[in-house]
């Protein structure tokens, strides 16, 4: 494959490990661990691999040499950045072991594991991925691990390959299944050790003892890059509003960092909305008000970044969703009706407050809704236009605020949605560090013998060097949370937390952006020179260390 000059010269960058991860590293145990909430339940469900120590790591000063040792790895569910680093800091970090040993990569996610697809990953393979974005190197998927049929049918491969440990790099629910895969090779004595590591750009995966996941820093930083090329462009025409949809399938956090990057005119929060118990009408009015003082000024243009989890956030919004689903279970054959005889149905069929609530959405977003459905019924939310929505509705409440002698001015939209444009960037500096350290570290918790831990870095905010290094069982983060009618052990998703320094900056802030152009233009991520340009940490993760 041609590389460009930038991967050529990318490719020569050494990613600067933690002090204590240079040597030899010795485990140090902490105090027992206990899950965040539902303790007994979560001690019975994990009896082998609950109430385990936190693990710091510190330099060894008696190092020996490590017996070879054979490891698999699996990338899960949806890309970001820097996901090749973790797998080159493992392989680094288990030839440091012993140089015999050897990684294998499952192919296309877990399923690759349940199938038996995968390749050895040899040394000049790996060269050829140092520092680059994307998940290519081995693929991914979202096939859910959480069988036993499924794990059984693993550990066939894994004994055969004669793997003993097994790194999966994954979200809330990926490293939710690892931890129950490693309960489950416990307690069977199977001897396979499971080791998570946290990645997701959508930010959701923290709490008390992971700072951060890794790909948010790039993918906002894209993002915020894309956002302040858009506001430039605003402010020179001074002729539309832009309305930005941003990823981030249920938090805000991704919508809340890239506001605190670009300093919008609008940013919606959805943990907000539903805090507020706010109508989708508030905020199409709440919008429109500040379109109309703007254009008051003489300004008509402006940005509005919206979160792409708010729909199912508004609480009336998800009332119908919930009744829809249903809805449209029961009766298949509405899919063979016309768009206005479906329209009709479904008005004729819901309870009053919900058929008010979608009688009121523009026509191609409640056809949207009536239509697309995934594999198990459910409306496809992520599929929904929401800064089309926001607009259109935005544009009908000016002409009702005309009328009314409240806007005199001009209102054109242009919408746009970042997601994928992020999601396999080159990594920034901070993530190619973060990857790289998270993978090797994983490579010392499987030489340390622990099986149901998450590979850890703290410290984020401080420079590389000077991160700690350690392992954090993963059932200390589970609480019990009802999934497809069952009460189920889950790693707690992360929302945006309103009390939390990063959201309260930027409330305290937002009304100057809202009638100002505050904008700041990022540009985009620098690889090389000066620290302060180049190996900035995310505003989130600077904020939340104030907290702390
Ligand atoms: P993960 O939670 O697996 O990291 O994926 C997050 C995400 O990028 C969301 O932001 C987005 O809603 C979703 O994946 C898109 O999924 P897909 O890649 O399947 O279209």
């Amino acid at each position: 494959m041609k590389k460009s000059a930038l991967q050529i010269a990318r490719a020569a960058y050494l990613p600067k490990l933690p002090v204590t991860l240079t040597g030899a590293v010795l485990a140090v145990e902490g105090e027992p661990t206990h899950s965040v909430a539902d303790q007994e339940e979560i001690a019975k469900l994990f009896p082998n691999t609950y109430g385990l120590p936190e693990l710091r790591f510190e330099k060894n000063p008696n190092p020996t040499v490590g017996k070879p040792i054979n490891v698999g790895v699996i990338l899960s569910g949806g890309q970001a950045p820097g996901g090749h680093n973790v797998i080159c800091g493992l392989f680094d970090g288990v030839k440091k072991i012993n140089k015999d040993s050897r990684l294998y990569g499952f192919l296309m996610g877990p399923g690759g594991l349940v199938d038996h697809n995968y390749k050895e990953l040899t040394s000049d393979i790996i060269d050829e991925y140092r520092n680059t974005g994307g998940f290519d190197i081995i693929g991914s998927g979202r096939t859910k691990l959480e069988k036993k049929e499924q794990f059984d049918k693993g550990l066939e491969i894994l004994k055969e390959l004669n793997i003993s440990a097994l790194v999966i790099i994954g979200g809330d629910d990926s490293n939710t299944n690892a931890a129950v895969l490693a309960e489950y090779y416990k307690s069977i004595n199977a001897g396979v050790q499971v080791i998570g590591c946290p990645k997701t750009i959508d930010g959701d995966l923290k709490n008390e003892v992971v700072e951060a996941s890794f790909g948010f820093d790039t993918a906002t930083k894209v993002y915020s890059e894309l956002i302040g090329n858009i506001q430039r462009d605003c402010f020179s025409a001074k002729k539309y509003w832009h309305f930005i949809k941003l990823m981030g399938r249920s938090a805000s956090h991704i919508a809340l960092e890239c506001a605190l990057q670009t300093q919008p005119n609008v940013c919606i929060i959805s943990e907000e909305i539903e805090a507020n118990n706010s109508t989708l009408e508030d905020i199409v009015n709440s919008i429109a008000l500040t379109v109309a003082a703007r254009s008051a000024n003489g300004k008509n243009f402006g940005t509005v970044l919206i979160p792409e989890g708010l729909i199912e956030f508004i609480p009336a919004m998800k009332n119908l969703i919930a009744e829809l689903n249903d809805l449209l279970a029961k009766n298949p054959d509405v899919a063979a009706m016309t768009p206005a005889e479906q329209r009709q149905f479904v008005i004729d069929h819901l309870c009053d407050k919900n058929a008010k609530t979608y009688a009121a959405l523009p026509e191609g977003v409640a056809r949207q809704l009536t239509l697309d459905r995934d594999p198990h019924g459910n409306v496809q939310v992520s599929l929904i236009e929401t800064e089309k929505l926001l607009s259109e509705m935005v544009a009908n409440r000016l002409e009702v605020l005309r009328s009314e002698g409240k806007f005199n001015g001009k209102f054109a939209a242009q919408h746009h949605f970042f997601g994928y444009e992020g999601r396999c960037a080159a990594p920034s500096n901070f993530d190619a560090d973060y990857c790289y350290a998270l993978g090797y570290n994983a490579a010392c918790l499987i030489a340390s013998g622990v099986t149901g831990y998450m590979s850890s870095l703290r410290n984020l905010t401080k420079p590389s060097v000077q991160w700690l290094a350690g392992g954090i069982p993963i059932s200390m983060m589970f609480n019990m949370e009802r999934r497809h009618g069952e009460m189920k052990p889950v790693i707690q998703k992360a929302l945006v937390r309103l009390d939390g320094t990063p959201f309260r900056r930027f409330a305290a802030k937002r009304d100057e952006w809202a009638m100002n152009e505050c904008y700041v233009f990022p540009g985009p991520i620098q690889y090389f020179g000066p620290a302060e340009v180049c190996d900035q940490p995310t505003q989130t993760l600077k904020y939340e260390h104030l907290d702390k």
